[in-house]
């Protein structure tokens, strides 16, 4: 990893948020002054909207095993704590009159949509865990949302694509572009999502509409501030970050992570749980393991599955002996396969490995 500037995609918005408005403005000057105006009319027709109700509504969440296993993970991430990666240098500030979402290149029958004729479609629910790719093991960038949204797959048949198009290239309002193959609509729950836990879609985390399709990572699919679907092919057109090394494809890897204890952490010797999440899309996950020490992998128990594009909390009893010790995790997938223990970083196509640390008991 050379630079931030070679991360799917590192925000470099932090610096413009720490400040505040007032900091922001005086640093960048009068047309900030503009964009911080707009920011705030977004915002607040943002919050005028209702959105429609799915036609199915998935049924209400089960009870959260967050609520009794301390520092676990809660089943859906609340929105003010999702992860946010873009390589937006300002959150583009959308307002939903002048909004279109458009659908062509190889299509016979293109179409175009506003923010209206969108949440007039079949709108449905779908519970999907998200995740960047530059997520090392045991990294934050992974998130779980309950999305609202319109099937893609019945929009990009609409259009009636070509024969010939093998990519859905999508593009945002701010250029960027991300692309996957049209035949991962196999029929996965894919939707332009214009609503996340019960809200509707916040700004940044691409307001009016992104893409989410499950069990992709987010630089090949989860365009925020959509503007446009482009019917393509993979040996005409590559997505941002495709130039810059990274891969192509790129299903999301089974992953496990040890929430707490964290890392180095010292606590009292006696009874405490060791939890964390996993993760293996479009398969499942069948059991989680954990190793303490020189002891024999432990079955952990498992919290509820909503899907198996979501992930699944895991937590263990442990009567820690005071001292040193090493905590490892590994999801096993519902086909049967161990995650893999041979360590690769996060370039071209995800990180992994077994999720490694080191606490003290004293
Ligand atoms: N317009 C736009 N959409 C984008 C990106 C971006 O840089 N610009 N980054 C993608 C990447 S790399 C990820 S991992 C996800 C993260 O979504 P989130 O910020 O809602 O968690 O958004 C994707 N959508
Ligand atoms: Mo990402």
């Amino acid at each position: 990893m050379s630079s931030e500037n070679s991360r799917p995609g590192i925000s470099r918005r932090n610096l413009f948020k720490i400040g505040g408005g007032v900091v922001a403005a005086t640093i960048l000057g009068s047309g900030t002054y503009a964009y911080l105006h707009r920011g705030a009319s977004v915002q607040l027709e943002r919050l005028g909207i209702s959105l429609p109700k799915a036609l199915n509504p998935l049924p209400a969440p089960p009870a959260d095993p967050a609520l009794e296993v301390e520092k676990l993970s809660t089943l859906f991430t609340p929105n003010d704590k999702f992860f946010i990666i873009d390589n937006a240098v300002v959150v583009p500030q959308v307002d939903t009159a002048n909004w279109k979402l458009t659908i062509d290149g190889m299509v016979k029958n293109p179409i175009t949509l506003s923010y209206d004729e969108l949440l007039a479609r079949p709108i449905i629910e779908v519970d999907d865990t998200i995740a960047c790719v530059s997520n090392w093991v045991g990294g934050p960038y992974v998130g779980n949302a309950r999305w609202l949204g319109v099937r893609l797959d019945d929009l990009i048949n609409e259009a009636r694509p070509s024969r010939d198009a093998d990519q859905i290239m999508s593009h945002s309002v701010d250029d960027f572009t991300a692309g996957f193959p049209t035949a991962t609509l196999d029929g996965r729950d894919a939707i332009i999502a214009v609503g996340m836990n019960g809200e509707v879609l916040p700004v940044k985390n691409g307001f009016p509409a992104r893409l989410i399709v499950p069990g992709l990572y987010g630089y090949v699919s989860a365009t925020k501030w959509l503007s446009r679907l482009e019917l393509t092919r993979f040996d005409l057109k590559q997505g941002y970050w495709i130039k810059k090394g990274w891969a192509k494809f790129a299903p999301i890897k089974m992953q496990s992570r040890i929430d707490t204890p964290y890392v180095e952490e010292t606590f009292a010797a006696g009874k405490r749980a060791i939890a964390g999440v996993a993760w293996a899309h479009n398969v499942g996950i069948e059991k989680v393991e954990v190793k303490i020490d020189w002891d024999q992998w432990r079955e952990a128990n498992l919290g509820p599955e909503l899907n198996n594009t979501t992930w699944r909390q895991w937590w263990l009893d442990w009567d820690v002996q005071p001292g040193k010790h090493k905590i490892q995790v590994r999801a096993v997938n519902k086909k049967g396969d161990i995650q893999t223990s041979v360590k690769k970083d996060v370039l071209p196509n995800g990180a992994q490995g077994w999720h490694t640390i080191t606490v003290f008991a004293e």
